[in-house]
């Protein structure tokens, strides 16, 4: 067991609540998904603040099993939008059954994806499925140390960078091309890390425009017993 330590809680008065309450759930209802970026640079510092806010996300037995890769090079971004625009291109023409199809219409998606280079960062999270034993001290040498809740767990983390990033002023995009294994090679992780979203980062493009869209309210979303 760890040793344990005093819980470092700040309080709050309800009032101070209530306010920092209305306060974060306006800012949050004003992001948007953006496709539309500037090549605006985004300094490295902000990206790095993203990823350690992500990471303190709570996970399965604490085993914290992700991986943030942040991609800057030009070079390697092209390669990133031709491989996702193969994909996509098969997705909207064949992949995608039409019931699919038209729940994206409202979007108005296709298969070209230019943010995948005009963003200046695309930051792409890998679930790690499992560790290879020895880091932690489980384990015997060569094994597997099994992961719990991945999904959740990196979901939650997910949550945490786009409310970080839009805290920030930044904008970003959950994007996931199906299927996504080419960036596991791109990007040369090892076999136990797999691609679960990736994030363009960066400013909207003057004058981006985004779907007229409505969230569900209160009501349509939450059940009071
Ligand atoms: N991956 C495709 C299709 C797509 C799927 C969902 I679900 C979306 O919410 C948006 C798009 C694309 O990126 O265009």
């Amino acid at each position: 067991m760890a040793e344990r330590v005093p819980l470092d809680f700040e309080p709050v008065t309800p009032a101070e609540s209530a306010a920092r309450a209305d306060a974060f759930y306006h800012e949050m209802a004003r992001r948007r998904s953006v496709r539309d970026f500037s090549d605006r640079p985004v300094p490295r510092a902000l990206v790095e603040r993203a990823i350690q806010t992500a990471a303190t996300a709570p996970s399965g037995a604490h085993q914290q099993p992700w991986t943030f890769v942040a991609v800057q090079d030009p070079d390697t971004k092209r390669q990133i939008r031709e491989a996702a625009e193969a994909e996509e291109r098969a997705f909207y023409a064949d992949r995608a059954p039409d019931d699919w199809l038209d729940a994206l219409a409202p979007l108005g998606t296709d298969w070209q994806k230019p943010f995948l280079e005009t963003a200046p960062w695309l930051v792409v999270l890998f679930a790690q499925r499992w560790s290879p034993a020895g880091r932690g001290g489980e384990g015997g040498a060569g094994g597997r140390r099994k992961h719990y809740y991945v999904q959740e767990s990196c979901g939650i983390a997910a949550g945490l960078f786009v409310a970080a990033l839009h805290h920030m002023g930044l904008a970003t995009l959950t994007h996931t091309p199906a299927p996504m294994r080419f960036l596991g090679e791109l990007l040369d992780r090892p076999a136990h890390e797999a691609p679960f979203v990736l994030f363009p980062v960066g400013y909207p493009a003057p004058g981006a425009t985004v779907p007229d869209l409505e969230r569900k309210g209160l009501d349509e979303v939450a059940v009071w017993r």
